[in-house]
């Protein structure tokens, strides 16, 4: 199956901050998923660079906005590099591909009829890249921006958005719906509805005095609002013009994932857009919550940014994937503090996880010299335990293979459903539940006392760790690899996700693990 899936392309106006990283994060986690489930994965992030806010940031740096979108869009990928971010495609709108495909996908929106010339006067915040109506804005100023958006009247073109409401009404609504399309959470949907409801009215598409932008095909003086740009990023990307196999393999969208700030232009102005033009529908959008910074909403202003540098020098790149999705549920607003995501580390990934694989390549080695014992068979009728002792051996054996299959079920669960902080849960979980069977069978007295009981318990550990290393792998690539490295498994053993890989009793006969074990998390001080 295509898999294609987006993250916002983001304003190249300052260096991100882990806002983006959280949206990009959790993309790469589902694009990962996809992937070891067998999907031709398509996964695009990039930049935004047109409009009157990297005008302004440029005008500010002492630059021409081409050089300085050049370096904000280095910034951005050396950051994705840094959190092993896997994207197949990096847009930027400054790009030729793109300058052409806005041309054309402009040129069908005037051929359908759906583009007109007329005035438009209005309130405009350039924070924001959009009007803002008189009720919007909070004595006189933008809430979200705190200064007073500039009175704008100009000659523009317009945009028939009014349109389309009924039948992005019917999309949404009617599963059967040739352009059904899916938005959510629930409460994200609703809100979208309510907006159709009351009615659209048709968007100013080009400005008259802007001159960092894309000209308009039909009309050259005025150059294409930045968001209309924007948003046929999600096509010029995959080769909308100039690769139209590629476009036919990946369009529509599986999934745009954003923030709620932005769900307005995607799940109302970018389908009334795609229906003019004649393209599909994306089939699900997603809009998550927003985090605040110990209680408090991230800005330069209070100083309480977090760059996503800072993390992975603080927890690594692949902790601090975890932990930011672990943090809160997806769809709803919640707060991180680097306490709270340090004591969850050391809890979580040191304590559980880490340590788990440090006390089983150790006793492997300890016990067995190095040797991951083979599946003990079954034990004989006659041997010195009691019944009732290997019918307890018997229940816990069960109990751990029953905690990793259900670990596994929980994962495809989860990842379904965008609720990574349940399948991190489940990733947790499972260390802890085979930390807790390290403590109730004792390897160190079996050692002593039953060599093959010893060497079942030992077997069953490695083989939890070897599907825990595979189920973690999209939110800790890094820390996986290593896990089965130390493990002395390959990831995949058994092929991809639906091919076995997940299934129990896959770890290859004669697996030797490391001659010591290394940390995969070292505790931190908190
Ligand atoms: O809106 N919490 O770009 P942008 C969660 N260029 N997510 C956050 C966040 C926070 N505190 N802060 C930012 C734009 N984000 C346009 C998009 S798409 C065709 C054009 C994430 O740089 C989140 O994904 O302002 C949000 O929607 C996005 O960054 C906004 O990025």
């Amino acid at each position: 199956m295509h898999y294609f899936i987006t993250t916002p392309i983001y304003y190249a106006n300052d260096a991100p901050h882990i806002g983006h990283a959280y949206t990009t994060i959790a993309a790469d986690v589902l694009a990962r998923y996809h992937r070891r489930v067998g999907d031709d994965v398509f996964f695009l992030t990039g930049t935004d660079e047109h409009g009157a806010k990297i005008a302004e940031a440029a005008r500010q740096a002492g630059m021409d906005p081409q050089t300085f979108t050049d370096r904000i869009a280095e910034e951005y990928r050396a950051a994705w590099g840094r959190l092993e971010i896997s994207h197949d495609g990096f847009i930027r709108t400054t790009s030729p591909r793109h300058k052409d495909a806005v041309g054309v996908f402009l040129q069908r929106l005037y051929d359908a009829g759906d583009v007109y010339r007329g005035r438009y006067e209005g309130f405009y915040c350039v924070g924001c890249e959009r009007f803002l109506t008189e009720d919007e804005l909070v004595s006189g100023l933008c809430p979200l921006h705190n200064r007073p958006p500039v009175p704008y009247a100009e000659d523009n073109y317009f945009f028939r958005l009014s349109r389309y409401q009924d039948a992005l009404i019917r999309g949404l609504t009617n599963p059967a719906d040739p352009n059904h399309y899916e938005v959510d959470p629930p409460a994200r949907r609703n809100e979208v509805l309510g907006k159709l409801n009351v009615g659209l009215s048709d968007i100013s598409i080009s400005r008259a005095t802007l001159t960092w932008g894309i000209p308009l095909p039909f009309d050259p003086g005025q150059t294409t609002y930045v968001w209309v740009d924007a948003l046929i990023n999600y096509v010029s990307a995959i080769g909308y013009v100039d690769d139209p196999a590629t476009f036919q393999r990946y369009w529509p969208a599986n999934l745009h994932l954003m923030a709620k700030d932005i769900l307005w232009f995607h799940a109302i102005v970018w389908p009334a857009m795609l229906l003019s033009a004649g393209l599909a529908l994306p089939r699900r959008i997603y809009a998550h919550g927003f985090f605040t910074i110990g209680g408090q909403k991230m800005s330069k202003t209070l100083g309480n940014i977090i760059l996503p540098a800072e993390l992975v020098e603080r927890f690594g790149a692949d902790a601090s994937r975890y932990l930011l999705l672990s943090e809160f549920p997806f769809g709803t607003d919640g707060d991180v503090s680097l306490e709270s995501m340090t004591a969850r580390y050391n809890a979580d990934l040191a304590n559980d996880v880490g340590n788990l694989l440090n006390r089983t390549v150790a006793m492997v080695n300890r016990y067995c010299q190095g040797a991951v014992p083979e599946p003990g068979p079954a034990a004989p009728k006659d041997d010195d335990r009691k019944d009732d002792d290997r019918k307890d051996d018997d229940r816990k054996d069960e109990d751990l293979r029953g905690s990793a299959q259900q670990a596994v079920a929980e994962m495809h669960r989860a990842l379904g459903a965008l609720e990574f902080h349940a399948a991190t849960a489940a990733i947790r979980g499972l260390a802890t539940r085979a930390n807790k069977y390290v403590d109730e069978t004792a390897p160190w007295v079996l050692a002593r006392s039953d060599r093959a009981r010893l060497g079942t318990v030992l077997h069953n550990l490695v083989e939890t760790e070897r599907i825990l290393s595979e189920l973690a792998w999209p939110f800790l690539p890094s820390a996986s690899e290593e896990m089965a490295s130390q493990l002395g498994v390959p990831l995949g053993v058994a092929g991809d996700w639906s091919g076995g890989a997940l299934a129990w009793g896959q770890l290859p006969v004669r697996t030797r693990v490391a001659a010591s074990p290394r940390p995969l998390f070292p505790k931190l001080l908190t």
